[in-house]
């Protein structure tokens, strides 16, 4: 998807790419069989993971900026066989290139961001209560099949289609986060279709995070709101608007008065686009009200 220019700015401090570097060489990790916690923040080096062993104790791995050489190594690695006892697993700003595969009963929750070179997640996790999955496909058209039965929190902001994104059933969902809907568009841009596709996955949830984002230049652009005729039944609303100026109010209310039954509210303005993608940071993510 050709994506509006403003939306793709990274973090990554100049001069550091994942891609490069490879002379820079790897760092070993060894087989840590009593560690509980692994926390490698690698600045872009590559990680080369222990081909045998057992992390018997591991309950949290922490993997930032890194550079794996497949994403098969890194799968077989935090599946239960060599992980059983893994419940929390987060890979920010790595390059994770191929397929990722991952059969867990342990983990409870996964965060990826920013990962470049995945062509496929594949994930069976029967007992994963929360899944955020974020710019995860930077290269590659998103593809991915998820098997959590049992997930109570999702976000999701990749292009979400239905013939390459397979989710399981997630009857237990409460609260789900999506990219943002462009509020104003170019004619074709289908954005808001893939949104408005992975809402319609659900008709009753607790907690919506909905992101409506206004381009600096509307100029000839159509105003897209109008697609939206039904969101899911929800109680809760973060409606999160990026906005440089331009009116709001139409876009907001369309959304306020498709919430029937909501119980709470929390709207958060930014005016800021190359912040965009730092919103969805926990520690970023105050809120105005409640
Ligand atoms: C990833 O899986 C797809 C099929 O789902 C396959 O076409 C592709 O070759 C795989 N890539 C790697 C690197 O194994
Ligand atoms: C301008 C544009 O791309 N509009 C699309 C937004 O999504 C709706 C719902 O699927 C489509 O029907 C529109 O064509
Ligand atoms: C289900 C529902 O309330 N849909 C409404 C969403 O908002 C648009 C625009 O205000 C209405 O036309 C729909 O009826």
């Amino acid at each position: 998807m050709p994506s509006p220019s403003p939306w793709r700015h990274g973090s990554r401090p100049p001069g550091l790419t994942k891609q490069g570097g490879g002379e820079r060489g790897a760092f070993e990790l060894p087989c840590l069989e009593n560690a509980a916690i692994v926390y490698l923040d690698l600045g872009f080096l590559g990680l080369a993971l222990p081909l045998a062993g057992t992390f018997a104790r591991l309950t949290g791995l922490f993997l930032i900026r890194v550079r794996f050489q497949g994403a098969s190594a890194l799968g077989d690695l935090v599946s239960s066989p060599r992980c059983p006892s893994l419940r929390k697993l987060i890979v920010y700003d790595a390059r994770v290139p191929g397929n990722f595969t991952i059969h867990s009963k342990s983990l409870l929750k996964m965060e990826l961001r920013q990962l470049d070179g995945l062509q496929k997640f594949i994930i069976d996790a029967p007992a994963l209560k929360e899944l955020r999955m974020l710019d995860c496909f930077s290269e590659n058209q998103p593809a991915a099949d998820i098997s959590a039965p049992q997930l109570v929190v999702l976000e999701f902001t990749d292009r979400y289609d239905p013939s390459s994104i397979k989710f399981s059933s997630m009857a237990l969902l409460q609260q789900l986060a999506t990219s943002f809907f462009l509020v104003y568009g170019p004619q074709g841009h289908d954005n808001n279709r893939t949104i408005l596709e992975l809402l319609a996955r659900f008709r009753v949830i607790h907690e919506l995070t909905f992101t409506l984002a206004i381009p600096p230049g509307i100029g000839n652009y159509l105003y897209l709101m109008e697609d939206i005729t039904v969101l899911p039944r929800i109680s809760s609303l973060t409606l999160i608007v990026f906005n440089s100026g331009h009116t709001f109010g139409a876009s907001v209310f369309h959304v306020l008065r498709n919430c029937t039954g909501l119980r709470s509210l929390s709207i958060r303005f930014d005016s800021t686009f190359k912040t965009v993608k730092l919103i969805w940071w926990p520690e970023a993510a105050c809120q105005l009200a409640t």
